[in-house]
């Protein structure tokens, strides 16, 4: 009745252009913002003058730093405690900070009327390069901050560092290799924006926003804006893609909250794309120094990391967590290492500020490359076969639930399995037998391709958190649902979590038709309107179906032991004499005494006499506390086709295995997997966010940041392993993030692979991978200057 691959519904109105996203919201008497940004990545500001741009004529209100300071504003608390401009006062710090907030009639007025404001800046030295930061001459970013006498943003350590030193002093052999995870932009094809509508005299804030964490946000806006959370109402409409980008809170957001305060119009701020790209949260950046220590047969004993994680010029880090380095605790990966310890150090830089998001579980996308290139390095230098190394080492069934070297405990897996599957769906020994024969036949003639072969095994983990042991800013990490009975049966779900794309309309449907015997189309959802949904986290960290998704199968399993009461009255005998049957409540040995959801509905509405206590109707509410994370895994296995003349690296094919435990939309799921996929080919072969020494940044248009198409992708073959949660009230796990957290290593190891380099830093472009062949690859950050 409920899972299985059913077309999503959303698409109806997808396909036809008939979405409605943030930018169509028009309300009457609406003003437009816009933003000046600044052109320097680290400047004194010492004088603005505004006063041309509020003598245009269409120039309703100006906003600068001073105007938001003089009412406690000028800067918000972030996610990680540390604080974030809202509009600059004393400095910028990164190129596209946001220094003054014009409300004009248009938004083209808006954006004239920015060319009317003179800001004197005095140039200051930047720090762009994040290995220079804590040199002791580096200018100091944050000297807002009271005793700031250097960039340090933080040190923080996970696993048992005498442990794994004393299993490195001992080890056969010990692989050691320097990788960067550079900068990237989750690049939604939607950018951020909001209309914010104050009634004066209700005294009632309405937003309309691109968020992907609604009652998140409600409650952000009544602790930064001070007014009360019971007059805010934050509704997310459709979501063009958030891909993480959408969690955080942007200055944009809160100074049309204050320019609707100024004027008492609703005002709309819309990004355009490269202040999207310059100035909203970016992923990654993570300098890593892996050691990995094994038997000269390739058996793990021992992992260690040093990190150096630039943040930016605010720690503003969207996390679920307290851990400064988000998840990074599961960074021995899918493998039986006992003795492991990392150690994460934060810096301040003059670049924008974010760190976290891009389909990322925050902070496991670094983990999982790390590892899996890792094991790479390691059998590179054991001249073993990588998937020989990782058959070996990868966690066996029966060590579930696991306990990592961090504590962390994984739920359920069958490892082996899943590779299997990987191997055999590539043929890999076939696969390398062709590659032997190619490499032999560019030997001899110096002419034709390479071909190269790479594994990634990731576990993830998702579906944050256990209220006792995951907060943000003390919120415990819990999901509620609602769910409403019809009298003709149909029923109408309302989730606390928000579909950028997921096809939540689908999937939440099929959750309930599926614990309630109707179908899926008889089920609504409701979702982004914190007016009209239960209290929750939101969607990121693919945390919907782990919670929220538990949530709304807990409401309707609420809903159907209600319904047993009202289909025993309706029978005239004891619930327990019922049993549920393929959609119906029906008497023990008797199945012709049944009554569908549909008749029990309608009995609870009329006047059936029930017993006492009972109240009739058939809604429920209830909130998800998750027991644990779940821990969904993957195989993936990439053949690339390399030209060694032109640099030119080309996905042949991509295999990937995803278990994700019990699926209740394949279709989707293979479809969230083919994004993930996409995106990993688009990290490990193109997309790079760049700076020139200036902190000029080089990534601000799609002409320069390079997004994977479909002509870069090739066609994905997808095969899956169930192994169900044993915590998820029907197994299943989070999928979101699994394709785009497992796929770069699996890419980068065989483009590495074809053209039998230890290690080059992503993206392998052409220039990347041709200087990789000369034996001199390069930092691809640093590389254009
Ligand atoms: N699903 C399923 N069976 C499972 C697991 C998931 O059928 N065992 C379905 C779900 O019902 C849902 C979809 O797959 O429709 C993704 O579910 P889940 O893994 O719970 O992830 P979320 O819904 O919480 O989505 C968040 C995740 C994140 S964090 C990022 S980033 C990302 C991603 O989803 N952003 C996306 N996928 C995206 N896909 C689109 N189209 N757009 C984005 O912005
Ligand atoms: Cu890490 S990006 Mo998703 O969690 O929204």
């Amino acid at each position: 009745m409920g899972h299985g691959p059913m077309l999503r519904k959303e698409d109806a109105r997808f396909v036809r252009g008939r979405g409605r996203f943030v930018d169509d919201v028009r309300l009457p008497g609406m003003l437009h913002g816009a933003i000046l940004r600044s052109p320097h990545a680290h400047a004194r500001i010492l004088s603005v003058d505004v006063s041309a741009a509020e003598s245009h004529p269409k120039v309703r209100a100006v906003i600068t730093g001073e105007t938001l300071a003089g009412r406690g504003l000028a800067w918000m608390p972030t996610l990680s405690h540390d604080v974030a401009a809202v509009l600059a006062t004393d400095k910028v710090r990164y190129q596209g900070q946001e220094v003054v907030f014009v409300v004009a009639e248009d938004r083209y007025a808006a954006r004239d009327a920015l060319s009317l404001i003179e800001v004197e800046y005095e140039p200051l030295p930047p720090v762009i390069d994040a290995r220079r930061a804590l040199d002791p001459d580096a200018p100091v970013i944050r000297d807002d901050l009271d005793g700031r006498a250097d960039n340090h943003v933080f040190d923080w350590e996970s696993g048992d560092a005498a442990a794994t030193d004393a299993v490195f002093a001992s080890a056969e052999r010990v692989s050691t290799c320097d990788l960067l995870y550079p900068r990237v932009h989750p690049a939604p094809l939607e950018t951020c924006g909001i209309v914010a509508d104050l009634d004066r005299i209700t005294g009632k804030l309405t937003v309309h926003a691109t968020t992907q964490a609604p009652h998140t946000h409600r409650m952000l806006y009544a602790l930064i804006a001070g007014i009360p959370e019971h007059k805010i109402r934050i509704i997310a409409p459709d979501i063009g893609g958030g891909f993480g980008n959408k969690v955080g809170m942007y200055p944009g957001y809160l100074c049309s909250v204050v320019g609707s305060v100024l004027t008492g119009a609703p005002v709309k701020w819309t990004e355009d794309r490269s202040e999207n790209l310059m100035s909203s949260s970016f992923a990654r950046d993570y300098h890593m120094h892996g050691e990995i220590a094994a038997t000269k047969d390739g058996r793990i004993l021992g992992l260690r990391v040093r990190v150096l994680a630039d943040h930016g010029a605010f720690n503003g880090t969207a996390q679920p967590s307290k851990f400064p380095a988000g998840f990074f605790h599961v960074f021995t990966g899918s493998y039986d290492v006992k003795a492991a310890h990392c150690r994460v150090t934060g810096v301040y830089t003059n670049k924008a500020p974010g760190g976290v998001a891009y389909a990322c579980s925050f902070r496991i996308t670094e983990a999982s490359y790390l590892v899996e290139r890792m094991v790479d390095v390691l059998s590179h230098d054991l001249g073993l076969d990588p998937a020989a190394v990782r058959m070996a080492n990868l966690l066996r069934p029966e060590q579930f639930p696991y306990a990592c070297a961090t504590g962390w405990e994984y739920d359920s897996g069958d490892y082996p399995r899943t590779l299997t599957l990987a191997l055999e769906m590539a043929g890999y020994d076939e696969l390398r037998r062709e590659q032997a024969e190619r490499r032999a036949a560019y030997e001899a003639t110096g002419r034709g391709s390479l071909m190269g072969i790479g594994i990634s095994f990731f576990t993830e983990a998702v579906g944050a958190g256990p209220r006792r042991t995951m907060d943000i800013l003390g919120l415990g990490m819990a999901d509620g649902a609602e769910l409403r009975v019809h009298p003709t049966g149909t029923a109408v779900l309302r989730v606390s979590c928000m579909s950028q794309g997921q096809g939540h309309e689908t999937t939440f449907a099929q959750i309930v038709g599926e614990e309630l015997g109707i179908s899926p189309d008889d089920v609504e959802l409701v979702q982004g309107d914190t007016d009209q949904t239960p209290f929750g986290l939101g969607t990121y960290g693919s945390r919907s179906t782990p919670v929220s998704g538990a949530a709304a199968v807990m409401v309707a399993r609420k809903v159907r032991e209600r319904a047993r009461i009202v289909a025993a009255a309706m029978l005239e005998v004891a619930p327990e004499d019922l049993e549920w049957h393929k959609g119906r409540w029906q008497v023990a040995g008797d199945p012709a005494a049944g009554r569908t959801i549909a008749q029990i509905a309608l009995a609870a509405h009329s006047d059936l006499d029930l017993p006492d206590g009972v109240e009739g109707h058939l809604d429920a509410t209830c909130v998800y506390n998750p027991p644990n994370l779940t821990f969904p895994f993957g195989a993936y296995i990439c053949v690339v086709d390399v030209d060694p003349g032109t640099g030119q690296a080309t996905v042949r094919r991509f295999v990937a295995v995803d278990d994700c435990g019990v699926r209740i939309n394949p279709m989707i799921v293979e479809g969230q997997v083919h994004g993930g996929l996409a995106d990993g080919v688009g990290m490990a072969l193109m997309e790079l966010m760049a700076f020139d020494d200036d902190g000029n940044h080089l990534g601000a248009s799609f002409m320069d940041y390079l997004l994977p198409t479909s002509m870069e992708c090739p066609s994905w073959e997808l095969g899956e392993t169930v192994t169900p949660s044993p915590h998820h009230p029907i197994g299943a796990k989070g999928v979101g993030e699994s394709a785009t957290v497992g796929s770069p290593a699996a890419v980068v190891n065989a483009v590495l692979d074809a053209i039998g380099v230890r290690h080059a830093d992503m993206p392998l472009t052409p220039a990347q991978v041709w200087r990789a062949v000369q034996g001199r690859p390069i930092r691809p950050d640093l590389a254009i200057r």
